[in-house]
């Protein structure tokens, strides 16, 4: 996982850690079980260096990621300390903070730790691991540069780090080395992984499979079968007793369609704006449809927000949908046949 840059990288962030004393570690909005694994495992480190540490993040800990270790120590940021010395974990760019902006902002001296390559460096220091699996990965790494030992309350974050991110080690992000520290982890006993597994995985709420279950029942097909999209608005995710937090992962159900190159999915957030979300099998950049809203991701998994209404919304997208879809076939018709 580490290059020689890296290694610089590395040592500049153990410097920050060693010389300051009260951090604030920051995750991302819509915390996942990386920005949360990750961070949790960060703050346990901090605290065994001796360090005065918190976890901030503008969204609740979502109810299924209750089972971290130190999980209840998450702060919403009205009531963070917002110390002198933040580090940002899991954040691909500042607006990932949500209101918890202002405590970055606010901050005397910053870090960022980061996996993600389209991260532009917006600390003032910067580690990104843009071949890590997950930025739990990169926080393994750390414990091991600082000697600090990781124990199963900290294994157990950065498992769930590492599996939620590579979708339970199956997507192409999934390292040898991500593999190599969960076997390591696995020798150790420090992680029990049918119950972890049992935990993230089969620990479904009932009104998340209801409101799955009429989604996916309501899949359109487009551009012959090519496209898939889906919408939500509040008032049904509401009649199944769903949450937002319940609709994650409705999106891999529509990529998953076999004919489907692009996979679609709005939904209607709680002010009225639409949440869009794009998948694509590696046919089609998502990542550049989500920047033509301002948006952002990669080219497999991409998102916006969007405030014009429903009905333009879906008929934009579909119509960008397509035109990328015709971009990229006729790219592949213009190669020149190179063995
Ligand atoms: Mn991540």
């Amino acid at each position: 996982m580490t290059k020689s840059n890296n290694d610089l990288d590395f040592d500049s962030v153990i410097r920050f850690i060693d010389r300051s004393d009260r951090f604030t570690l920051l995750s991302h909005i819509s915390p996942d079980g990386d920005t949360l694994g990750a961070a949790l495992a960060l703050f346990q480190l901090l605290l065994k260096k001796g360090k005065t540490a918190e976890v901030v993040c503008a969204n609740p800990v979502p109810k299924i990621y209750g089972f971290l270790p130190c999980a209840e120590s998450v702060v919403m940021p009205e009531n963070a300390k917002g110390y002198e010395n933040v580090i940002s974990v899991d954040c691909a760019d500042t607006p990932r903070f949500g209101r918890a902006v202002r405590i970055f902002e606010a901050a005397k001296h910053t870090a960022v730790i980061d996996h993600h390559m389209t991260n532009p460096r917006f600390g003032e220091i910067n580690l990104v691991v843009a071949d890590a699996a997950a930025t739990a990965e990169v926080i393994c790494e750390l414990f091991k540069k600082m000697n600090v030992l990781i124990d199963k309350a900290a294994a157990v974050c950065l498992y769930t780090g590492i599996v939620t991110d590579t979708g339970n080690l199956c997507y192409s992000n999934t390292t040898g080395n991500a593999l190599r520290i969960i076997a390591d982890f696995i020798d150790k006993e420090l992680v029990d992984v049918a119950e972890l597994n049992r935990l993230i995985y089969r620990n479904v709420p009932y009104g998340k499979t209801r409101v799955q279950g009429f989604v996916n029942s309501n899949i359109q097909l487009e551009a012959g079968g090519r496209i898939g999209i889906a919408t939500l608005t509040q008032d049904q995710m509401h009649g199944f007793g769903a949450t937002n937090e319940d609709c994650e992962g409705i999106i891999d159900g529509i990529r998953d369609i076999d004919s489907v190159l692009i996979a679609i999915f709005i939904r209607e957030s709680a002010d009225g704006s639409y949440k869009v979300s794009l998948r694509s099998k590696g046919v089609g950049d998502v990542g550049r449809l989500a920047a033509l809203h301002g948006g952002g991701g990669h080219e497999k998994a991409a998102g916006y927000t969007a405030h014009e209404p429903l009905s333009t919304v879906k008929a934009d997208i579909i119509l960008q949908a397509q035109d990328e879809l015709k971009r990229v076939m006729d790219t592949e018709a213009d190669r020149p046949n190179n063995k």
